[in-house]
This record gives structure tokens, sequence and C-alpha cells, in this order.
């Protein structure tokens, strides 16, 4: 039985993303994002749903601080939003969007929580898609101008940053699938997306540590073991294709061992926008590597598509049809560690989403959620045992919120939100994470 003894200084955090919580689409000069355009197109969103108002955290945010102090947490890892700062994508500089975030992160200081700060959580300015968006190498400088808007503004008072948040999702997802803004649907812009997320993620951490001194800098990756169903050769096989490129085509190139040669020699994937010089660029040494762990996916090659997901007859799912499997964390954790060798590892999001249960006096009930984070907890803490120099663990998320394509049906959140009367509430396992947290200072 594994007994909980993190260190003194662990991080215990909850996350969110700027367009999943702040709502005010268009307030004080904010521009339109690919996640506004996207998600004002009929038949997108599964329930109908935008996030124009969502968690209206742009307004509550005051009160949102409150309800972190209260849950004991002594970090709290937030995104901003491109077009609130430069609505155009580049050039002119939103003021009002610049200080809402100068707000947040002072408030933030003043509750004894430490910011960590996501430059890029998915929401681009809509301009910049008009003009090209991520598949086009140029984009690399507006992202640049960005950080460095950002960076000046912030950078004494925000000391963890992170460029990306999940680029195979942002690439593949967004680009490939076409599940998530923009909505396009074509392999090859997808991996110059994700080349170019990379490329912006290299070149913009010597930026941020200029503008910032003595900050931790890094990036996160949603990573998790793709494993083969049977020991078929065939299965097996297509584990290692899932493997390359959820995991692999992300980790190897930043830590500077270029793109996984199986996929590149095997799966046809063209590389044009390529030039001398960018794995070295992407390779920029970081502080840290977050980590987002949720489930693991297992795999049975097929005649029809030879990735096809198994599900596991007797495990528990979420209500995201994700297994649940804290050991996939734990290996996770180990072999990032082991393998790779960052210098410190966070697990910048791990959470479910499971229906909740409201009582009668406006309880919130929702103990498979609590017994889903004591479980991962204890593989953290095996991973620790075992070596790993995991420094932190933010729950995803701190309260409901848009969960893209699904719009509000997923509730992942510690705290309810009452999306007609925006009222928040402490589910139980918030304030079963408040104990924890309490317990394991
Ligand atoms: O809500 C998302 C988040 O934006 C990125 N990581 C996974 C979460 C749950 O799907």
């Amino acid at each position: 039985m594994t007994e909980f003894n993190f260190p003194k200084d662990f991080l215990w955090g909850t996350a969110t993303s700027s367009y999943q919580i702040e709502g005010a689409w268009q307030a004080d000069g904010k521009g339109e994002s690919i996640w506004d355009r996207f998600s004002h197109t009929k038949g997108k969103i599964q329930d109908g749903t935008n996030g124009d108002n969502a968690c209206d955290h742009y307004n509550r945010c005051p009160q949102d601080i409150e309800l972190m102090q209260k849950l004991g947490i002594n970090a709290y890892r937030f995104s901003l939003s491109w077009p609130r700062i430069l609505p155009q994508g580049r050039g002119q500089i939103n003021q009002a969007g610049l200080d809402f975030y100068s707000r947040l992160v002072d408030g933030l200081l003043a509750a004894g929580i430490k910011p960590n700060l996501t430059l890029y959580h998915w929401d681009l300015p809509q301009v910049l898609q008009d003009q090209g968006g991520w598949p086009q190498r140029d984009i690399v400088d507006a992202f640049l101008e960005y950080t460095e808007v950002v960076a000046r503004a912030l950078g004494d008072r925000v000391k963890m940053w992170s460029t990306f948040n999940e680029p195979f999702v942002s690439a593949f997802l967004g680009y490939w699938w076409g599940e998530h803004a923009p909505g396009i649907t074509d392999r090859n812009q997808a991996f110059a997306v994700a080349h170019h997320h990379l490329l912006a993620h290299g070149k913009a951490v010597p930026i941020i540590r200029a503008n910032s001194p003595g900050a931790d800098v890094g990036i996160v990756l949603n990573l998790g073991p793709q494993m083969a169903a049977t020991d078929s050769e065939a299965d097996r096989d297509a584990a290692r294709r899932a493997d390359g490129l959820v995991n692999r085509w992300f980790l190897d190139s930043l830590a500077g061992r270029g793109y996984p040669a199986d996929l590149v020699a095997e799966g046809g994937v063209e590389l044009p926008f390529m030039q001398d010089g960018d794995m070295q660029t992407i390779a920029e040494p970081i502080d840290f590597l977050g980590i987002n762990y949720y489930t693991r996916r297992l795999f049975h090659s097929s005649d029809n598509d030879e990735m096809a997901e198994q599900k596991v007859a007797g495990a528990e799912y979420t209500e995201m049809g994700w297994e649940v499997y804290p050991q996939g964390l734990y290996a996770t954790l180990a072999r990032v560690h082991f393998a790779y060798d960052f210098p410190a590892l966070y697990v910048t999001e791990n959470g479910a989403a499971f229906a909740d249960i409201v009582d009668v006096n406006g309880r919130i009930h929702d103990a498979r959620r609590a017994a889903y984070l004591q479980n991962h907890f204890v593989a953290a803490q095996d991973a620790i045992n075992a070596g790993v120099p995991l420094k932190g663990y933010y729950v995803w998320s701190f309260m409901d919120n848009f969960e893209w394509a699904y719009g509000f049906s997923k509730r992942f959140g510690l705290v309810y939100i009452d999306y007609k009367t925006q009222k928040r509430t402490l589910k139980d396992s918030a304030l079963w994470y408040q104990g924890f947290i309490i317990d394991n200072k």
C-alpha cells in the first residue's frame, strides 16, 4: 500500500484554459478567435452551445481566486487568449486584455497561489487563420510577437511558463480530423501545424527567459500508453504507430532526436515544411515538461481501420468514454523520465468527466471523481518513489467548463457551475481535494 509522502514544496494546483472559462468573447476590444468562429458554425458543437459566456470568468475572476484560496491550492495553471491581447493577431495591443491577465496574476500572487501561464491553448486569432494560419511558416513570427508582448507585461511576476498546450490535439484534431477549430481535414496541413507549433515553441523559449529572469519555461504534451489489444504482430504494429504519433512525435523532437524515423519512413508523412536548423531550434532546452494524462488507448488492427480502438470488458469508463487507468500515469511518468530525462516533470492536467449528482440541498456528489484523483495521486507517488522528478500536479479542472466539441455536456470541474446563474459550488471532490492538500503539505 502506497503511503503519501509528497515533497513539502510540491505544487498542488488546478488548471483551466481561456476559451473554456472566460466568456466575454467580445468584451473590451477582444478580437475573434478560431474557437469563436468554429462554435458559432452550425453543427460543430455537439450540444449546440458556444463559449460566448462560458463561466464568465472574465467578470468573476476575483470571486474565482477566492474559491481557489478556499480550496487550498498553491498553484493555478491558466492560458491567455491571444486575440484578447492582440485582436488583429499582431500589431495593436489591446491594453484592456493585457490588464485583465495582469489583475489575474496579481490576485493569484496576493492569494499565495503560483501562476502557471500557458501562451497557446488553441484560441488563435481568426484573422491569422484567415491569412493561412498555423500551416504557414510565417505564423511563427506572429506567435513570437505575441510571446514578447506577454512576457514583457507579465514576466516580472509569472515565473512558470508553457508555450503550447497539447500540440498533438491542436494540430491533429484541428487540421486532420476536423473535430476542433478550425475544422480542417488535411493530413499534410496537420503535420505542418505540428511542426510550426514546435518551432514556435523553440523560438519562444529564449524570449520568455529574456523577459522573465529566473522563470521555468516548458511545454505541455498530452501523453499516455498506446497499447496493443493482443500480442499479435498487427496489433503491436498499430500500437507502435499510435505511440509514434501521440507520444514520440513530440517527445523525440523536443529531446533533440528528430521525428520518429519509423513513422517518417513508413507512414508517408511528407515534411516539405522542414528547414535546416529547425530540429535544433525545437530541441531548445526546457526547464520542465508538462504532462496531461487521462487514459490509455488499446489498439487492434482491422481491415477497415488499422488503428481501431478496443474497449476493455469490466473496466470503468468516464463520460468521455475514456478508460480509468491510473497505472498508465505511472507508466507515462516513468517512461518520460527514464527514456528522455527532462529536468523536471509536472502533471499539468489530470481529471475526469463524470455525471454529478445534485441533491435537494444543492450539494454536488461526485465520489467517482474523488476516487479517480486519489488513485492517480497514488500513481504519482509511486513514480516519485521510483525516482521521477515530479514537482507538481494540476487537477483538470478547477471548474466545469466548455469541453470543446462536446460543449457543456461534460463536466470535469471540482467546482460545479450552474450555467444559468453562474453560481459556483464546491463539489464533494473539491472538499476531498481540500482535505488532501492539508494532509499532504
Ligand atoms: O478540456 C481539455 C483541455 O482543454 C485539454 N486537455 C484535455 C481536457 C479534457 O478533454
